[in-house]
Protein backbone atom coordinates (compact mmCIF):
# COMPACT_ATOMS: atom_id res chain seq x y z
CA UNK A 1 0.00 0.00 0.00
CA UNK A 2 1.17 3.54 -0.65
CA UNK A 3 2.01 5.41 2.39
CA UNK A 4 2.50 8.97 0.76
CA UNK A 5 3.30 10.67 4.18
CA UNK A 6 6.47 9.05 4.66
CA UNK A 7 9.53 10.74 4.69
CA UNK A 8 11.26 10.33 1.11
CA UNK A 9 14.51 9.39 3.20
CA UNK A 10 13.20 6.54 5.12
CA UNK A 11 11.38 5.33 1.74
CA UNK A 12 14.89 5.15 -0.17
CA UNK A 13 16.26 3.21 3.07
CA UNK A 14 13.34 0.62 3.10
CA UNK A 15 13.78 0.31 -0.90
CA UNK A 16 17.63 -0.16 -0.46
CA UNK A 17 17.18 -2.81 2.36
CA UNK A 18 14.22 -4.90 0.37
CA UNK A 19 16.74 -4.76 -3.09
CA UNK A 20 19.78 -5.71 -1.31
CA UNK A 21 17.43 -8.57 0.96
CA UNK A 22 16.57 -10.03 -2.36
CA UNK A 23 20.20 -10.01 -4.25
CA UNK A 24 20.95 -11.80 -1.16
CA UNK A 25 18.46 -14.16 -1.17
CA UNK A 26 18.91 -15.51 -4.92
CA UNK A 27 23.12 -15.45 -3.97
CA UNK A 28 22.30 -17.80 -1.84
CA UNK A 29 20.09 -20.21 -4.30
CA UNK A 30 16.75 -18.92 -3.27
CA UNK A 31 13.84 -18.53 -6.35
CA UNK A 32 11.55 -16.77 -4.59
CA UNK A 33 12.03 -13.96 -1.62
CA UNK A 34 8.79 -11.70 -0.76
CA UNK A 35 7.55 -9.64 2.14
CA UNK A 36 4.66 -9.21 4.13
CA UNK A 37 3.44 -8.15 7.34
CA UNK A 38 3.07 -9.58 10.89
CA UNK A 39 -0.62 -9.00 10.61
CA UNK A 40 -1.50 -9.77 7.06
CA UNK A 41 -3.12 -13.66 7.79
CA UNK A 42 -6.36 -12.64 9.96
CA UNK A 43 -8.13 -15.65 9.18
CA UNK A 44 -5.41 -18.06 10.01
CA UNK A 45 -5.85 -18.59 13.86
CA UNK A 46 -9.54 -19.77 12.97
CA UNK A 47 -8.69 -22.05 10.54
CA UNK A 48 -5.78 -23.48 12.66
CA UNK A 49 -7.91 -23.61 15.65
CA UNK A 50 -11.21 -25.28 13.69
CA UNK A 51 -8.38 -27.66 11.92
CA UNK A 52 -6.81 -28.59 15.93
CA UNK A 53 -10.55 -29.08 16.95
CA UNK A 54 -11.70 -31.55 14.80
CA UNK A 55 -8.14 -33.62 15.71
CA UNK A 56 -7.02 -33.27 12.31
CA UNK A 57 -3.46 -33.50 13.20
CA UNK A 58 -3.52 -36.76 15.03
CA UNK A 59 -0.49 -36.80 17.62
CA UNK A 60 1.57 -34.03 16.43
CA UNK A 61 1.08 -32.61 19.77
CA UNK A 62 3.23 -29.70 19.10
CA UNK A 63 0.79 -27.91 17.08
CA UNK A 64 -1.90 -27.35 19.94
CA UNK A 65 0.89 -27.16 22.76
CA UNK A 66 2.67 -24.06 20.19
CA UNK A 67 -1.30 -22.86 18.69
CA UNK A 68 -1.26 -19.72 20.04
CA UNK A 69 2.62 -18.10 17.95
CA UNK A 70 1.60 -20.21 15.35
CA UNK A 71 -1.74 -18.32 14.50
CA UNK A 72 0.15 -14.92 15.46
CA UNK A 73 3.88 -14.62 14.04
CA UNK A 74 3.66 -11.08 16.72
CA UNK A 75 2.82 -13.51 19.19
CA UNK A 76 6.25 -15.51 18.36
CA UNK A 77 7.94 -12.10 18.28
CA UNK A 78 6.35 -9.13 20.03
CA UNK A 79 8.98 -7.03 18.08
CA UNK A 80 8.74 -8.27 14.77
CA UNK A 81 7.81 -6.05 11.66
CA UNK A 82 8.31 -7.46 8.54
CA UNK A 83 8.25 -11.41 7.70
CA UNK A 84 10.26 -12.04 4.30
CA UNK A 85 9.70 -15.41 3.27
CA UNK A 86 11.45 -17.13 0.77
CA UNK A 87 11.19 -20.22 -1.44
CA UNK A 88 13.33 -22.74 -2.71
CA UNK A 89 12.28 -25.23 -5.66
CA UNK A 90 12.65 -28.56 -5.14
CA UNK A 91 11.36 -29.16 -8.68
CA UNK A 92 11.89 -33.00 -9.80
CA UNK A 93 12.91 -34.66 -13.19
CA UNK A 94 10.36 -36.85 -13.67
CA UNK A 95 7.20 -37.26 -12.57
CA UNK A 96 7.39 -39.73 -9.08
CA UNK A 97 4.13 -41.21 -9.82
CA UNK A 98 5.94 -43.63 -12.22
CA UNK A 99 7.46 -45.73 -9.58
CA UNK A 100 3.86 -46.67 -8.10
CA UNK A 101 4.09 -49.19 -11.88
CA UNK A 102 7.30 -50.79 -9.88
CA UNK A 103 5.77 -52.59 -7.03
CA UNK A 104 8.91 -54.15 -6.14
CA UNK A 105 10.66 -50.78 -5.96
CA UNK A 106 10.22 -47.86 -2.68
CA UNK A 107 9.11 -44.55 -3.21
CA UNK A 108 10.39 -41.54 -0.65
CA UNK A 109 8.86 -38.82 -1.62
CA UNK A 110 10.84 -35.86 -3.39
CA UNK A 111 11.45 -33.74 -0.68
CA UNK A 112 13.59 -36.19 1.01
CA UNK A 113 15.40 -37.87 -1.54
CA UNK A 114 18.71 -36.12 -0.81
CA UNK A 115 19.98 -33.85 2.10
CA UNK A 116 17.45 -32.37 4.41
CA UNK A 117 16.00 -29.65 3.11
CA UNK A 118 15.61 -27.95 6.77
CA UNK A 119 19.25 -28.13 6.88
CA UNK A 120 19.82 -26.75 3.48
CA UNK A 121 17.87 -24.21 4.00
CA UNK A 122 18.40 -22.85 7.48
CA UNK A 123 21.92 -22.63 6.56
CA UNK A 124 21.21 -20.36 3.59
CA UNK A 125 18.88 -18.14 5.58
CA UNK A 126 21.52 -17.47 8.32
CA UNK A 127 23.57 -16.16 5.86
CA UNK A 128 20.88 -14.04 4.42
CA UNK A 129 19.91 -12.99 7.92
CA UNK A 130 23.93 -12.36 9.22
CA UNK A 131 24.15 -9.94 6.55
CA UNK A 132 21.28 -8.97 6.30
CA UNK A 133 20.95 -7.71 9.81
CA UNK A 134 24.43 -6.14 9.88
CA UNK A 135 23.27 -3.84 6.67
CA UNK A 136 19.69 -3.07 8.28
CA UNK A 137 21.54 -2.89 11.97
CA UNK A 138 18.42 -5.08 13.15
CA UNK A 139 17.36 -7.68 15.03
CA UNK A 140 16.59 -10.72 12.80
CA UNK A 141 15.43 -14.71 13.35
CA UNK A 142 15.06 -17.40 10.60
CA UNK A 143 12.46 -20.40 10.67
CA UNK A 144 11.92 -23.77 8.25
CA UNK A 145 9.28 -25.74 8.98
CA UNK A 146 9.65 -26.74 12.92
CA UNK A 147 8.94 -23.73 14.37
CA UNK A 148 5.43 -22.12 15.07
CA UNK A 149 5.22 -20.52 12.14
CA UNK A 150 2.23 -20.67 9.50
CA UNK A 151 4.73 -20.70 6.73
CA UNK A 152 1.40 -21.40 3.91
CA UNK A 153 -0.68 -18.45 4.55
CA UNK A 154 2.42 -16.10 5.55
CA UNK A 155 4.02 -17.17 2.26
CA UNK A 156 0.43 -16.64 0.28
CA UNK A 157 0.14 -13.38 1.70
CA UNK A 158 3.91 -12.49 0.53
CA UNK A 159 2.88 -13.48 -3.19
CA UNK A 160 4.88 -15.92 -3.57
CA UNK A 161 1.90 -17.96 -4.45
CA UNK A 162 -1.24 -19.09 -3.39
CA UNK A 163 -2.37 -21.99 -1.00
CA UNK A 164 -3.87 -24.89 -3.56
CA UNK A 165 -6.72 -26.36 -2.64
CA UNK A 166 -4.36 -29.86 -1.22
CA UNK A 167 -3.37 -26.64 1.15
CA UNK A 168 0.02 -26.20 -0.02
CA UNK A 169 1.79 -23.25 -1.65
CA UNK A 170 1.68 -23.55 -5.32
CA UNK A 171 3.56 -21.21 -7.95
CA UNK A 172 2.66 -19.91 -11.05
CA UNK A 173 6.91 -20.72 -11.60
CA UNK A 174 7.56 -23.59 -9.83
CA UNK A 175 4.24 -25.42 -9.06
CA UNK A 176 3.88 -27.37 -6.32
CA UNK A 177 7.08 -27.61 -5.66
CA UNK A 178 8.65 -25.21 -3.47
CA UNK A 179 9.96 -25.09 -0.05
CA UNK A 180 9.62 -22.36 2.38
CA UNK A 181 11.45 -20.30 5.29
CA UNK A 182 10.71 -16.85 6.50
CA UNK A 183 13.25 -14.37 8.23
CA UNK A 184 11.66 -12.54 10.83
CA UNK A 185 13.27 -8.80 11.53
CA UNK A 186 12.52 -5.64 13.21
CA UNK A 187 13.03 -3.71 9.96
CA UNK A 188 10.81 -1.49 8.11
CA UNK A 189 10.82 -3.33 4.68
CA UNK A 190 8.70 -2.82 1.75
CA UNK A 191 5.60 -5.13 1.15
CA UNK A 192 4.67 -6.95 -1.64
CA UNK A 193 1.09 -7.96 -2.98
CA UNK A 194 -0.48 -11.12 -2.25
CA UNK A 195 -0.96 -13.67 -4.80
CA UNK A 196 -4.34 -14.70 -5.87
CA UNK A 197 -6.19 -18.16 -6.17
CA UNK A 198 -5.59 -19.93 -9.39
CA UNK A 199 -7.00 -23.37 -8.91
CA UNK A 200 -10.22 -22.43 -10.48
CA UNK A 201 -12.75 -25.25 -10.56
CA UNK A 202 -9.49 -27.88 -10.70
CA UNK A 203 -9.78 -30.87 -8.48
CA UNK A 204 -7.19 -32.82 -9.61
CA UNK A 205 -5.07 -32.65 -6.24
CA UNK A 206 -8.13 -33.39 -4.17
CA UNK A 207 -8.90 -36.94 -6.73
CA UNK A 208 -4.96 -38.04 -6.42
CA UNK A 209 -5.20 -38.51 -3.09
CA UNK A 210 -4.55 -42.69 -2.45
CA UNK A 211 -6.19 -42.32 1.17
CA UNK A 212 -9.15 -39.95 1.19
CA UNK A 213 -6.95 -37.51 3.29
CA UNK A 214 -9.02 -34.09 2.26
CA UNK A 215 -12.54 -33.74 3.76
CA UNK A 216 -12.79 -30.56 1.78
CA UNK A 217 -10.82 -28.47 -0.77
CA UNK A 218 -8.58 -26.98 1.41
CA UNK A 219 -8.57 -28.91 3.85
CA UNK A 220 -6.10 -31.45 4.93
CA UNK A 221 -6.91 -34.52 8.04
CA UNK A 222 -3.24 -35.45 8.44
CA UNK A 223 -4.94 -38.76 10.39
CA UNK A 224 -5.33 -40.17 6.61
CA UNK A 225 -2.78 -38.38 4.81
CA UNK A 226 0.52 -41.02 3.74
CA UNK A 227 2.74 -37.97 4.51
CA UNK A 228 1.63 -37.96 8.18
CA UNK A 229 0.98 -41.88 8.41
CA UNK A 230 4.56 -42.86 7.21
CA UNK A 231 6.65 -39.96 8.82
CA UNK A 232 4.25 -38.93 12.32
CA UNK A 233 2.72 -41.36 13.64
CA UNK A 234 4.19 -44.01 15.69
CA UNK A 235 2.79 -47.47 16.22
CA UNK A 236 0.95 -49.77 13.83
CA UNK A 237 -1.11 -48.15 10.84
CA UNK A 238 -4.73 -48.77 10.28
CA UNK A 239 -5.04 -51.75 8.49
CA UNK A 240 -7.77 -50.35 6.06
CA UNK A 241 -5.60 -47.47 4.91
CA UNK A 242 -2.54 -50.24 4.09
CA UNK A 243 -3.31 -51.48 0.67
CA UNK A 244 -3.64 -47.67 -0.30
CA UNK A 245 0.05 -47.12 0.30
CA UNK A 246 1.44 -48.70 -2.43
CA UNK A 247 4.71 -48.71 -2.20
CA UNK A 248 4.86 -45.39 -0.69
CA UNK A 249 7.71 -45.52 1.92
CA UNK A 250 8.52 -42.40 2.84
CA UNK A 251 5.56 -39.14 2.71
CA UNK A 252 3.90 -39.35 -0.31
CA UNK A 253 3.79 -36.65 -3.81
CA UNK A 254 0.35 -37.91 -5.08
CA UNK A 255 -1.51 -34.46 -4.50
CA UNK A 256 1.70 -31.98 -5.22
CA UNK A 257 2.75 -34.21 -8.87
CA UNK A 258 -0.85 -33.99 -9.97
CA UNK A 259 -1.00 -30.03 -10.04
CA UNK A 260 -0.92 -28.70 -13.22
CA UNK A 261 0.71 -26.01 -12.39
CA UNK A 262 4.39 -28.12 -12.21
CA UNK A 263 4.07 -27.85 -16.10
CA UNK A 264 5.71 -24.62 -16.01
CA UNK A 265 8.17 -25.93 -12.90
CA UNK A 266 11.59 -26.53 -13.85
CA UNK A 267 13.58 -28.95 -12.22
CA UNK A 268 15.49 -28.07 -9.45
CA UNK A 269 18.90 -26.01 -9.66
CA UNK A 270 19.82 -26.47 -6.06
CA UNK A 271 22.04 -29.76 -6.23
CA UNK A 272 21.21 -30.26 -2.53
CA UNK A 273 18.01 -30.81 -3.44
CA UNK A 274 18.52 -33.04 -6.41
CA UNK A 275 17.72 -36.69 -6.01
CA UNK A 276 20.31 -39.22 -4.85
CA UNK A 277 20.64 -41.58 -7.69
CA UNK A 278 20.42 -44.60 -5.13
CA UNK A 279 17.38 -43.08 -3.73
CA UNK A 280 15.35 -42.55 -7.10
CA UNK A 281 14.00 -46.55 -7.19
CA UNK A 282 15.67 -48.03 -4.57
CA UNK A 283 14.77 -52.23 -3.73
CA UNK A 284 12.20 -52.76 -1.46
CA UNK A 285 14.35 -56.20 -0.99
CA UNK A 286 17.34 -53.95 0.51
CA UNK A 287 15.69 -51.73 2.74
CA UNK A 288 14.06 -54.91 4.30
CA UNK A 289 17.56 -56.21 5.23
CA UNK A 290 18.43 -52.88 7.46
CA UNK A 291 20.03 -52.84 10.46
CA UNK A 292 19.59 -49.89 12.73
CA UNK A 293 23.50 -48.88 12.44
CA UNK A 294 23.20 -49.69 8.93
CA UNK A 295 20.21 -47.39 8.36
CA UNK A 296 21.77 -44.68 9.83
CA UNK A 297 24.81 -44.72 7.72
CA UNK A 298 22.77 -45.26 4.36
CA UNK A 299 20.62 -42.18 5.44
CA UNK A 300 23.34 -40.18 7.50
CA UNK A 301 22.06 -36.31 6.45
CA UNK A 302 18.53 -37.20 5.14
CA UNK A 303 15.47 -36.32 6.43
CA UNK A 304 14.26 -39.97 6.37
CA UNK A 305 16.97 -40.35 9.15
CA UNK A 306 14.51 -38.83 11.34
CA UNK A 307 11.91 -41.74 11.76
CA UNK A 308 14.32 -43.79 12.84
CA UNK A 309 15.09 -47.77 11.67
CA UNK A 310 12.16 -49.57 13.01
CA UNK A 311 9.33 -47.02 11.89
CA UNK A 312 11.47 -47.10 8.68
CA UNK A 313 11.16 -50.83 7.85
CA UNK A 314 7.19 -50.89 9.59
CA UNK A 315 6.72 -48.50 6.43
CA UNK A 316 8.67 -50.84 4.14
CA UNK A 317 7.00 -53.94 5.21
CA UNK A 318 4.07 -52.12 4.03
CA UNK A 319 5.38 -51.76 0.61
CA UNK A 320 6.34 -55.58 0.53
CA UNK A 321 2.83 -56.37 1.46
CA UNK A 322 1.79 -54.72 -1.14
CA UNK A 323 4.04 -55.60 -3.75
CA UNK A 324 2.63 -59.04 -4.36
CA UNK A 325 6.28 -60.57 -4.81
CA UNK A 326 6.22 -63.61 -3.13
CA UNK A 327 10.75 -63.31 -3.54
CA UNK A 328 10.18 -61.02 -0.49
CA UNK A 329 8.51 -63.24 1.76
CA UNK A 330 11.75 -64.63 3.19
CA UNK A 331 12.99 -61.29 4.09
CA UNK A 332 9.96 -60.69 5.62
CA UNK A 333 9.83 -64.08 7.68
CA UNK A 334 13.24 -63.13 9.01
CA UNK A 335 11.97 -59.90 10.71
CA UNK A 336 9.18 -61.81 12.45
CA UNK A 337 12.02 -61.89 14.93
CA UNK A 338 12.83 -58.41 15.31
CA UNK A 339 13.17 -56.70 18.69
CA UNK A 340 10.68 -53.89 17.52
CA UNK A 341 7.14 -54.70 17.78
CA UNK A 342 5.96 -52.00 15.10
CA UNK A 343 8.54 -54.31 12.70
CA UNK A 344 7.05 -57.50 14.32
CA UNK A 345 3.59 -56.82 13.89
CA UNK A 346 4.06 -55.45 9.92
CA UNK A 347 6.01 -57.98 9.07
CA UNK A 348 3.05 -60.09 10.28
CA UNK A 349 0.82 -58.41 8.15
CA UNK A 350 2.85 -58.51 4.90
CA UNK A 351 3.20 -62.21 4.95
CA UNK A 352 -0.71 -62.57 5.19
CA UNK A 353 -0.81 -60.60 1.73
CA UNK A 354 2.15 -62.18 0.44
CA UNK A 355 1.80 -66.14 1.29
CA UNK A 356 -0.42 -68.38 0.42
CA UNK A 357 -2.66 -69.78 3.83
CA UNK A 358 -1.77 -72.50 4.89
CA UNK A 359 2.08 -71.25 4.66
CA UNK A 360 0.43 -68.40 6.91
CA UNK A 361 -1.51 -70.44 9.53
CA UNK A 362 2.15 -72.45 9.91
CA UNK A 363 3.43 -69.15 10.51
CA UNK A 364 1.56 -68.11 12.90
CA UNK A 365 1.17 -71.68 15.30
CA UNK A 366 5.18 -71.39 15.26
CA UNK A 367 5.22 -67.66 16.42
CA UNK A 368 1.84 -66.89 18.16
CA UNK A 369 1.94 -69.27 21.02
CA UNK A 370 5.43 -67.09 21.79
CA UNK A 371 4.39 -63.18 20.91
CA UNK A 372 3.85 -61.16 23.79
CA UNK A 373 3.10 -58.02 22.89
CA UNK A 374 -0.78 -57.38 22.77
CA UNK A 375 -0.33 -55.62 18.83
CA UNK A 376 1.35 -58.08 17.07
CA UNK A 377 -1.23 -61.01 18.49
CA UNK A 378 -3.83 -59.07 16.87
CA UNK A 379 -1.83 -58.98 13.73
CA UNK A 380 -1.45 -62.22 13.78
CA UNK A 381 -5.25 -63.49 14.71
CA UNK A 382 -6.57 -60.80 11.92
CA UNK A 383 -4.23 -62.39 8.85
CA UNK A 384 -5.82 -64.64 6.54
C1 LIG B 1 2.15 -30.06 10.09
C2 LIG B 1 2.75 -30.15 8.71
C3 LIG B 1 2.45 -31.26 7.93
C4 LIG B 1 1.40 -32.29 8.35
C5 LIG B 1 0.00 -31.67 8.14
C6 LIG B 1 -0.17 -31.06 6.74
C7 LIG B 1 -0.90 -29.75 6.70
N1 LIG B 1 -1.34 -29.42 5.50
O1 LIG B 1 -1.08 -29.05 7.69
C8 LIG B 1 1.74 -33.49 7.42
C9 LIG B 1 2.69 -34.44 8.17
C10 LIG B 1 0.55 -34.29 6.90
C11 LIG B 1 2.51 -32.80 6.32
C12 LIG B 1 2.66 -33.33 5.06
C13 LIG B 1 3.34 -32.71 4.03
N2 LIG B 1 4.12 -31.64 4.12
CO1 LIG B 1 4.17 -30.52 5.70
N3 LIG B 1 4.20 -29.27 7.08
C14 LIG B 1 3.58 -29.12 8.22
C15 LIG B 1 3.96 -27.82 8.93
C16 LIG B 1 5.02 -28.14 9.99
C17 LIG B 1 2.80 -27.05 9.57
C18 LIG B 1 1.57 -26.85 8.67
C19 LIG B 1 0.42 -26.26 9.43
O2 LIG B 1 0.53 -25.22 10.07
N4 LIG B 1 -0.74 -26.93 9.40
C20 LIG B 1 -1.91 -26.50 10.10
C21 LIG B 1 -2.99 -26.13 9.12
C22 LIG B 1 -4.26 -25.67 9.85
O3 LIG B 1 -2.49 -25.03 8.40
P1 LIG B 1 -2.50 -24.99 6.83
O4 LIG B 1 -2.11 -26.28 6.24
O5 LIG B 1 -1.84 -23.75 6.38
O6 LIG B 1 -4.08 -24.95 6.72
C23 LIG B 1 -4.69 -24.00 6.08
C24 LIG B 1 -5.88 -24.55 5.37
O7 LIG B 1 -6.58 -25.48 6.15
C25 LIG B 1 -6.51 -23.26 5.21
N5 LIG B 1 -7.87 -23.24 4.86
C26 LIG B 1 -8.99 -23.74 5.39
N6 LIG B 1 -10.03 -23.39 4.65
C27 LIG B 1 -9.54 -22.63 3.64
C28 LIG B 1 -10.14 -22.01 2.58
C29 LIG B 1 -9.36 -21.29 1.69
C30 LIG B 1 -10.02 -20.63 0.55
C31 LIG B 1 -7.95 -21.20 1.83
C32 LIG B 1 -7.07 -20.46 0.86
C33 LIG B 1 -7.34 -21.85 2.90
C34 LIG B 1 -8.16 -22.55 3.78
O8 LIG B 1 -6.36 -22.48 6.36
C35 LIG B 1 -5.28 -22.96 7.06
C36 LIG B 1 -4.37 -21.79 7.34
O9 LIG B 1 -3.99 -21.14 6.17
C37 LIG B 1 4.56 -26.99 7.73
C38 LIG B 1 5.69 -26.04 8.10
C39 LIG B 1 5.16 -24.77 8.74
N7 LIG B 1 5.75 -24.39 9.87
O10 LIG B 1 4.25 -24.16 8.23
C40 LIG B 1 5.05 -28.08 6.76
C41 LIG B 1 4.86 -27.87 5.25
C42 LIG B 1 3.46 -27.39 5.05
N8 LIG B 1 4.98 -29.19 4.68
C43 LIG B 1 5.54 -29.20 3.55
C44 LIG B 1 5.65 -30.34 2.72
C45 LIG B 1 6.62 -30.27 1.55
C46 LIG B 1 4.86 -31.48 2.99
C47 LIG B 1 4.65 -32.69 2.08
C48 LIG B 1 4.55 -32.35 0.60
C49 LIG B 1 5.78 -33.72 2.33
C50 LIG B 1 5.64 -35.01 1.56
N9 LIG B 1 5.99 -35.07 0.28
O11 LIG B 1 5.23 -36.01 2.11
C51 LIG B 1 3.30 -33.23 2.63
C52 LIG B 1 2.10 -32.62 1.91
C53 LIG B 1 0.77 -33.06 2.44
C54 LIG B 1 -0.30 -31.97 2.28
N10 LIG B 1 -1.13 -32.05 1.27
O12 LIG B 1 -0.34 -31.04 3.11
C55 LIG B 1 5.97 -27.81 3.11
C56 LIG B 1 5.00 -27.29 2.05
C57 LIG B 1 5.63 -26.32 1.08
C58 LIG B 1 4.58 -25.67 0.24
N11 LIG B 1 4.89 -25.45 -1.03
O13 LIG B 1 3.51 -25.35 0.71
C59 LIG B 1 5.94 -27.03 4.46
C60 LIG B 1 5.53 -25.56 4.35
C61 LIG B 1 7.36 -27.15 5.05
C62 LIG B 1 8.35 -26.19 4.41
N12 LIG B 1 9.00 -25.35 5.19
O14 LIG B 1 8.57 -26.18 3.21
N13 LIG B 1 2.98 -31.62 6.72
Amino acid sequence: MDEPQIDPKIRKRRADLTRFLRQEAEAHGFDLCRITLPDAIPEAPARLESFLEAGRHGTMAWMEETRDRRADPRVLWSQVRSIVMFGMNYGPDEDPRLLQARPEKAAISVYARNRDYHDVIKGRLKEVATRFAARAGADVKVFVDTAPVMEKPLAASAGLGWQGKHTNLVSREFGSWLFLGSLFTTADLEIDEAERDHCGSCRACLDACPTDAFPAPYQIDARRCISYLTIEHKGPIDPALRPAFGNRIYGCDDCLAACPWNKFAAAAREMKLVAREDLKAPDIAFFLTLDDPQFRTYFSGSPVKRIGRDRFVRNVLIAAGNSASRDLAPACEALLYDGSVDVRGMAVWALSQLVADESFQRLRTEHLGQETDETVRQEWMRGS
